[in-house]
């Protein structure tokens, strides 16, 4: 019998809404989870990716991660861990860095035995490259065997890469697909296998309305899984239907209903009624003690607009849907980040650009080669060029089709990762929800 905690998508380093608190909050819930596999004294914690939430963690979240994973160690519970999409780099990854310490371990195409069960991991790899994946993996003579990997899977709603496909082609027979990247929590049985995610440990978007937690895994025999809750920061939905007289006190009479504090408040406005003007309610739940507030009024959209935001139920869910079709180089994805991440201020963007690219060529040339076919190294710098050219346009195309759809997001449930790449933007994007 073998169980341990199967977790992901903690994002540590986001700095939601631009506040302190939330930063912090999302590495307290990864304390909070590897504090309960302490208590339970689980045989091994497996962590499906997005540990962080860019590729450009700041020390004080590599520090505070490197202190949580020192507590595990010291309960001699293993750390089993891919690389996700938000924290790839492009050769060394931070889990390395923990790996190097005896932190932690960065499952791959070797069994990593605990118990009896053979753990092995799949980064997270972009869809241009997942044709050429041979999904051959070392065998191994444990009872049971699982894959943990990221991305999103059919068949889970947004899925784009099959998981019946990667169990049917793998060298291996696995008992499950521990997933992240689907901040959604769900498992569904196929080929015989269970796959599922464990969900987000924090809410990385409004969507995301569900209580968080995360899963326990038992092999024994047959495959089991369960969940267990969260204690998160609080977020108070406030959905609000207004009718042809009501106004703005209507709006604040039902956010004031709430407890407020200290909580992330929510509000969404829909039906007829007056005009509001957000800022008045953002101010009061502020007054009521709120450590953050967000007004959206639906019936600012047009019609049509509308139409287009059921599409894209969260803004980061349709940046990371375009720069994932868009097949980037490795170097051109490093840029797409300076351009729309968080670290650089606008002001700073051309000349980081430049000298990334730079850098880039420097460094290898043959690095930067987008297409296999790139006949030398100036095409290569070339092709480089062009991509992160069409990069900046798209993320500034992507920024305003994403500020528009940004204020008609809060009521939309459903979601997966919200996973622009990258995150939280200070520049081009602007804050979302
Ligand atoms: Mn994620």
């Amino acid at each position: 019998m073998t169980r341990v905690i199967h977790t992901g998508d903690t994002h540590i380093g986001y700095q939601q809404y631009h506040v302190p608190e939330r930063r912090q909050d999302f590495l307290d819930a990864f304390r909070r989870v590897v504090h309960d596999a302490i208590e339970d004294d689980v045989a091994a914690v497996v962590h499906a990716g997005d540990l962080f939430h860019d590729r450009r963690p700041t020390l004080s979240d590599i520090m505070g991660t490197l202190d949580v994973l020192e507590d595990l160690a010291e309960a001699d519970i293993p750390f089993l861990a891919v690389v996700g999409n938000h924290e790839a780099k492009r050769d060394a990854q931070w889990l390395d860095l923990y790996a190097s310490l005896g932190l932690a371990t960065r499952l791959d195409d070797a069994p990593t035995v605990v118990g009896d069960t053979a753990f092995y991991g799949l980064d997270f790899v972009p869809r241009s490259k997942r044709d050429a994946l041979a999904y051959d993996f070392a065998p191994h003579d444990a009872d049971h065997a699982a894959l943990v990997t990221h991305g999103l899977f059919q068949p889970f709603d947004y899925g784009d890469w099959d998981a019946a496909e990667v169990l049917a082609e793998s060298s291996v027979d696995f008992d499950a697909l521990l997933l992240g990247d689907n901040h959604k929590p769900g498992k569904q049985e196929v080929e015989g296998a269970w796959v599922t995610y464990c969900g987000s440990t924090e809410r990385a978007s409004a969507s995301e309305r569900e209580d968080r937690g995360y899963n326990i895994v038992t092999f024994d025999g047959e495959t089991r899984i369960t969940r267990r809750g969260l204690d998160t920061r609080d977020f108070v939905f406030v959905d609000v239907e207004l009718g042809p007289e009501e106004g703005v006190e209507r709006v604040r009479s039902r956010v004031g209903q709430h407890d407020l504090a200290d909580a992330v408040v929510i509000v969404s406005i829909d039906g007829d009624g007056e005009p509001i003007a957000p800022a008045s309610v953002e101010e009061f739940a502020l007054d009521e003690g709120a450590l953050v507030a967000r007004v959206t009024d639906h019936r600012e959209l047009a019609a049509d607009e509308r139409e287009t935001s059921v599409s894209f139920a969260d803004p980061d869910d349709a940046v990371v849907e375009r720069v994932r079709e868009l097949g980037l180089s490795e170097a051109a994805r490093d840029i797409d980040e300076t351009v729309r991440a968080s670290k650089v201020a606008d002001a700073n963007v051309a000349d980081t650009v430049e000298s990334r690219v730079r850098e880039l060529v420097d460094e290898n040339p043959d690095s930067l080669t987008g297409a296999p076919d790139a006949a030398d190294t100036a095409d290569a710098a070339e092709s480089t060029a062009d991509d992160a050219a069409e990069t900046a346009a798209t993320a500034e195309a992507d920024g305003g089709e994403a500020d528009a759809v940004a204020s008609s997001e809060t009521a939309e449930t459903t979601e997966p990762d919200p996973d622009p790449s990258d995150g939280e933007d200070q520049s081009s994007m602007g804050e979302f929800l």
